[in-house]
């Protein structure tokens, strides 16, 4: 009876000294159920690394920091949970880039048109002190800023009619991402821009209250859009991230340990869901054709044309948005490109 007693002392003794050896001598750290949110489905890019999320921090945590995650906008769009945060009322999320820029203007440079060619262009500005630099403004706002995921090149599709040219767009009422930038451009493009929650996109969409969107292919899938939209047109107009913000007010009672722990997750997060979207974005091509999409490619003398058709939009808003941002923002490109 003795022995026994003494075993299961000994036992649990040697548990939860493993535990705090797994979780980096994270004595001060205190039970925490964080809330997560995010835009698209559960059964998206979004869903399987916010589930990553949650499991790297509860793993390195050893149990103590639970993440609970919501899809589709459960608890709000991107805008609503970005004010949430703000408020303290909702710990974390995973939203676009696009509608931080009415807190942070400089993020409106990721809506500026045909700056990236490719991936590991963006993963390079983006992890890089131009990146990092955006992430920290945010932080007098009341937002802690801490990676980059994916959401990829974007492309567009529509429910009228095949876009082969700019022209193509005429009177196309197009669902754009809500800032200035993104609505200059496409009023530009000579579409019918009109800015939008994700979250209303589809039913909208769906009631012809706009005609056509712009995602990546990996989003028009994993949202369904090929149900409402025939015409799909890889047109690769811009390249925009999500990025993982955490609430600074709460962020300010957490402990630097935690905070770490967080940190770490984030970096985990990042590179699970770069690599996911990746591969996720071929399978994605091959459903969306299975479903029926006509996909049509705009060659590159017509992607030259729209480039000038934009040029004095973009024009417009380097000035706005600071033209040496823009500057260093195409010099980092460039370095990429080596
Ligand atoms: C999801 C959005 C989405 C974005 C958009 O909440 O708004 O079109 O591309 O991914 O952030």
């Amino acid at each position: 009876m003795y022995k026994t007693w003494k075993h299961t002392l000994l036992a649990v003794a040697m548990a939860a000294s493993c535990a705090v050896a797994g979780a980096a001598a994270a004595q001060d750290i205190k039970p925490r159920l964080i809330r997560f949110g995010y835009g698209l489905n559960e059964d998206s890019v979004q869903g399987r690394a916010a589930r990553h999320l949650a499991q790297e921090l509860e793993k390195l945590s050893g149990g103590k920091m639970k993440m609970k995650t919501f899809g589709s906008a459960s608890l709000g769009s991107d805008e609503q949970m970005q004010s949430a945060l703000v408020g303290g009322v909702q710990e974390m999320m995973v939203g676009s880039t696009a509608p931080l820029a009415t807190m942070v203007k400089e993020f409106g440079v990721f809506d500026l048109p045909f700056l990236f060619n490719t991936d590991k262009e963006a993963d390079a500005v983006l992890d890089g002190p131009l990146g990092e630099r955006l992430l920290k403004k945010l932080e007098a706002k009341g937002l802690v800023g801490l990676v980059y995921w994916e959401n990829g090149f974007r492309n567009l599709t529509n429910s009228r009619h095949p876009v082969v040219k700019a022209e193509d767009l005429q009177g196309i009422k197009l669902r754009v991402m809500q800032n200035q930038v993104a609505l200059g451009v496409f009023n530009a493009l000579g579409a019918n821009a009109v800015p939008m929650p994700f979250s209303e996109l589809f039913t909208a969409l769906e009631t012809r209250t706009v005609d056509g969107q712009e995602n990546p292919v990996t989003t028009i899938q994993s949202s369904k859009f090929y149900e409402v939209q025939p015409y799909l047109t890889m047109t690769r107009h811009v390249y925009t991230p999500w990025v993982l913000l955490a609430s600074k007010k709460w962020w300010d009672t957490l402990s630097a340990d935690e905070q770490k722990l967080i940190r770490q997750a984030a970096v985990a997060s990042r590179d699970f869901e770069r690599q996911d979207s990746r591969a996720d974005s071929k399978k994605a091509m091959d459903v969306l054709k299975e479903h029926g999409m006509k996909v049509n490619v705009v060659s590159d003398e017509e992607i030259a044309r729209m480039r000038q058709k934009v040029q004095p939009v973009v024009d417009k808003y380097t000035q706005e948005l600071g033209p040496d941002l823009v500057k260093e923002l195409q010099d980092e490109i460039q370095k990429a490109r080596g």
